[in-house]
């Protein structure tokens, strides 16, 4: 019996910009050698030595156009670009459960604003004073829709550096469906005056809303939805590492939003509606006044407490299968590797007196979800050197998926396929994901570039502003914000 040695040649490319595996494999060989039948030779390698220098020309010309569109590559430029911020979301029921998005109706308008008087003001700097520790005031949390409308308002805005927005989801489950809305981010028309004679209504700088403000103006927005629906609200921050608005503050972290009932109502809201507000920390003084918002309603959403959260962590690998060398789509494999676990917080001590005790994790895996193959290869994923998933076993190679050729629609938040990892399979920090593309030349193996590469693979935060490009759209030069 004779075998063929594997061979894995790896080409330098000048000035060392990427190193392109070609793996010299034929399973024409190892087939037939399983089956017992003899060669004398590797007829065949001299024709692989010309794929192997096929695919190294187009991976020069991919190269040498890659520079010419995104300039000289930095020789400490790293194409990891996902900041692996923790999304905390409510325990799932069921594990990863599909759920339809619930159906809400958002009223919003700019002009649609109310007053918020100083009554309220001085309750909520009576109960979020600033500079000291609110914490024990309140626990995770999330609400549970009534079933009639509710608003949500900004009532303050403390002094703070980052940009933010305010967000809520409704009706999700374990984070799968529900509803996002946007519903307010800093210094989006919100005004004060300071005084009841005063005519002039100042817009906050980073400073924000003065403790001394008389009133504060600011946009509503007003929710409708069916009744019993798991409520949670969340920032997103944007500067600092998180230019991409990777970290998020959410209600359902320790020590970081606090809820408090019985609120007095705005003068203009009827007197049998009633009011919750809800402070929020972005820094680490445990004052809850960095931002400050009010829900109201007839009655307004119940907390529900929570000590259970789902924590997920990911990156969103983009991946070029070098197709050609003039194509920067970056979507022949879009493929999303997460960690996740539930995570227990555990509190201590009588209601209004709640400490935060530290936190256990319950249990936690991994998975690699597909959700683009913009290519018409083969390819095969492979993580930590086992292959963990083949294009063919499900799709037509050919097949452009979820990339919007022809007009298709694309579904960001698809799930092409789900496969379930090993327990630390995947390794964050060392990115050991390979694609093995098969085409016409042969077979190469695309790996995470080292610093100062030409890339054919990087990874963002998995978000609404790195959604993958639509075929042939190159990818832009911010690589984490398009
Ligand atoms: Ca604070
Ligand atoms: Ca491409
Ligand atoms: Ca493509």
């Amino acid at each position: 019996m004779y075998f063929c040695a594997r061979k894995q040649l790896i080409i330098y490319k000048p000035l060392k910009i990427f190193q392109l595996i070609m793996k010299v494999k034929s399973l024409l060989f190892v087939g037939i050698a399983m089956m017992g039948i003899a060669f004398t030779s590797c007829s065949k390698e001299e024709n692989l030595f010309d794929n192997e220098a096929a695919q190294a020309d187009v991976y020069a010309k991919y190269s040498a156009n890659f520079v010419k569109k995104y300039g000289p590559i930095d020789p400490n430029q790293t194409w990891d670009f996902a900041t692996m911020s923790p999304v905390y979301l409510p325990k799932s029921s069921a594990g990863s459960v599909t759920r339809a998005a619930s159906d809400v109706v958002v009223t919003r308008s700019d002009e649609n604003k109310i007053i918020i008087n100083k009554e309220v003001l001085d309750w909520m700097h009576s109960e979020m004073t600033a500079g000291h520790d609110n914490s024990t005031k309140g626990q995770s949390f999330t609400f549970e829709t009534p079933g009639n409308d509710f608003t949500v308002v900004p009532i303050y805005q403390g002094i703070a550096s980052y940009r933010w927005e305010l967000w809520v989801n409704i009706g999700g489950n374990g984070g799968v469906g529900g509803t996002d809305t946007k519903i307010w981010e800093k210094g989006h028309e919100i005004s004060y005056r300071t005084s009841a004679e005063s005519t002039t209504w100042i817009t906050p700088d980073n400073q924000g809303v003065p403790d001394n403000a008389y009133e504060v103006k600011a946009p509503i927005t007003t929710f409708s939805s069916a009744s019993g629906l798991e409520m949670f609200f969340y920032l997103k921050v944007y500067g600092g590492n998180n230019p991409a608005g990777g970290s998020k503050v959410t209600s359902l972290q320790p020590m970081k939003m606090i809820a408090l009932e019985g609120a007095p109502r705005p003068k203009s809201v009827p007197e049998d509606y009633t009011a919750t507000i809800i402070g929020c920390e972005d820094g680490a003084d445990k004052d809850f006044e960095d931002l400050v918002f009010m829900v109201y309603g007839k009655p307004v959403p119940t907390i529900k407490y929570h000590e259970d959260v789902d924590v997920l962590e990911a990156k969103r690998y983009l991946i070029e299968d070098l197709g050609g060398a003039d194509d920067f789509d970056f979507n022949d494999i879009v493929i999303d590797l997460q960690r996740y676990s539930t995570v227990r917080n555990k509190f201590a001590g009588p209601e209004g007196n709640v400490q935060y005790v530290g936190n256990e994790t319950l249990s936690e895996g991994q998975r690699a979800v597909i959700r683009a193959a913009g290519g018409t290869h083969e390819f095969t994923v492979k993580i930590g050197g086992k292959e963990i998933w083949k294009k063919s076993s499900k799709y037509s190679v050919t097949e452009m998926l979820n990339t919007g050729w022809g007009g298709a629609p694309i579904d960001w938040n698809a799930e092409l396929a789900v496969i379930d990892l090993d327990a630390n399979e995947w390794n964050a920090t060392t990115n050991n994901i390979e694609i093995v593309v098969e085409d016409s030349k042969g077979i190469k193996v695309v790996s995470f570039p080292d610093r100062g590469d030409v890339p054919l693979m990087i990874s963002v935060e998995p978000n609404t502003l790195t959604n993958w490009m639509t075929e042939r759209k190159d990818i832009p030069t911010d690589w984490t914000v398009w």
